[in-house]
């Protein structure tokens, strides 16, 4: 039996204000070539299929053009999707009852009194599976122990023991969880996560996927890996970069591969890039002249889907015409461009250096900038006490509840 696994699609995403749509359409219809070819079972996705809780009618229509792609190409597919912090865990679940008719599962929200419902069973051509799809938790779905002091990772182990725990009282054929969360020793990119995870505070110990899974099919991280060293409990990573922080990335999906009980390998696809995603210069940066020598210097495909390009101009660069001269160099070349940043040369601290351009200030997670206000006011060199951020955490933490 074999099981893709992928997440973090963000379909509806704007990437600096230019829309990705063709990107998806290339993916998908990429995705649901590789169904074929690999003779996949089962498709599960891991969260974060939309970037936003609203997405563009287009986005709605793309999922759902790609799921009835996909089951033409192999009419016997299963298909899971859990929400994921970007997702609406009640907009998701919409279309949930055709969606069946298509072999097609979506778990929107977790109910704590009932936390069965998000244990599925499917029959396969190569034998049953059972797959606890657990879409993100947010504090109100679960009952928080408010004395505790990490009641929420609390809360979340919970939540996936009493789910877990029906799992294997009805199990058939190998246990897959699925979950979209971070769990602790995992990389994150600097800037294109969504920062639920904040100051570490959310992190979940591995420990909550207990020894009975088989496979662990994870979303919210964007680079693909694995979690606490385990060959089984794995970040597929997102399709496509999310930020010029993750232009290196491979992404990637996942085939996990089963015998009647247990998995027996996993195995990476590489996904091909769409268009390139470029920082010029690449390290550091340029001064205006030499910007525009590089953008001269740009040998573009016409025929070729755009690459994205963001600008790193010396901070010191005094020319006030720098942005004329810049749209001017743009002219000619096929490319997206994505804004300038403004760099300044070498012997500052990383946290001066965060703060000189205005548009990353919106890039910073909350308890970064609690910590920049703390040091400025207290004239320290500590950070925020922890209490004061675990406050923080909780203001956020409540808000986003309310906004949803
Ligand atoms: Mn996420």
């Amino acid at each position: 039996m074999k099981v893709l696994h992928t997440s973090d699609w963000h379909l509806g995403q704007q990437f600096y204000e230019h829309n990705r749509t063709l990107e998806h359409d290339a993916f998908l219809t990429w995705l649901s070539n590789a169904l074929k070819q690999h003779a996949i079972d089962v498709l599960l996705i891991s969260g974060d299929i939309y970037h936003t809780a609203t997405p563009p009618a287009h986005a709605e229509q793309q999922l759902y053009a790609f799921i009835k792609q996909a089951k033409r190409h192999c009419p016997n597919l299963h298909i899971i999707i859990i929400a994921g912090n970007h997702d609406s865990a009640n907009r998701i679940e919409t279309a949930k009852p055709l969606l069946q008719a298509f072999d097609t599962y979506v778990v929107g929200r977790f109910n704590k009194h009932s936390p069965e419902d998000v244990v599925l069973t499917l029959h396969t051509q190569h034998g049953p599976l059972t797959v606890v799809a657990m879409p993100f938790l947010r504090a109100g779905d679960l009952t928080l122990d408010n004395q505790h002091p990490d009641a929420y990772q609390q809360g979340v182990h919970n939540a996936y023991q009493s789910s877990i725990a029906y799992a294997v009282d009805i199990k058939q054929g190998p246990l897959l969880v699925m979950g979209h969360l971070h769990a602790k020793g995992g990389d994150i990119s600097s800037d294109s996560e969504r920062n639920i995870t904040i100051g570490g505070f959310d992190a979940i110990s591995a420990t909550v996927f207990t020894e009975h899974a088989d496979y662990v099919a994870l979303g919210h991280l964007h680079k693909s890996q694995r979690v606490a060293k385990s060959e089984f409990i794995r970040y597929s990573g997102t399709p496509m970069p999310m930020s010029f922080s993750e232009r290196h990335y491979q992404h990637q999906v996942l085939i996990a591969q089963f015998d009647k009980h247990t998995c027996i390998a996993v195995d990476p696809i590489l996904i091909p890039r769409h268009q390139d995603v470029c920082l010029l210069p690449e390290t550091g940066g340029a001064t205006l002249d030499d910007l525009c020598d590089l953008i001269e210097q740009l040998e573009c495909d016409i025929d070729a889907p755009p690459p994205y390009i963001r600008l790193k101009l010396n901070a010191n660069e005094t020319d006030s015409q720098f942005r004329a001269k810049i749209d001017d160099a743009l002219a000619n070349k096929h490319v997206l461009f994505c804004g300038i940043e403004r760099v300044k040369s070498s012997t500052h601290n990383k946290h001066d250096s965060q703060l000189e351009d205005l548009g990353q200030v919106e890039q910073l997670d909350p308890v970064r900038l609690l910590d920049l206000a703390f040091k400025e006011h207290m004239d320290s060199d500590e950070c925020a006490p922890a209490s004061v951020q675990k406050c923080l955490c909780e203001a956020l933490a409540f808000l986003s509840e309310v906004s949803e």
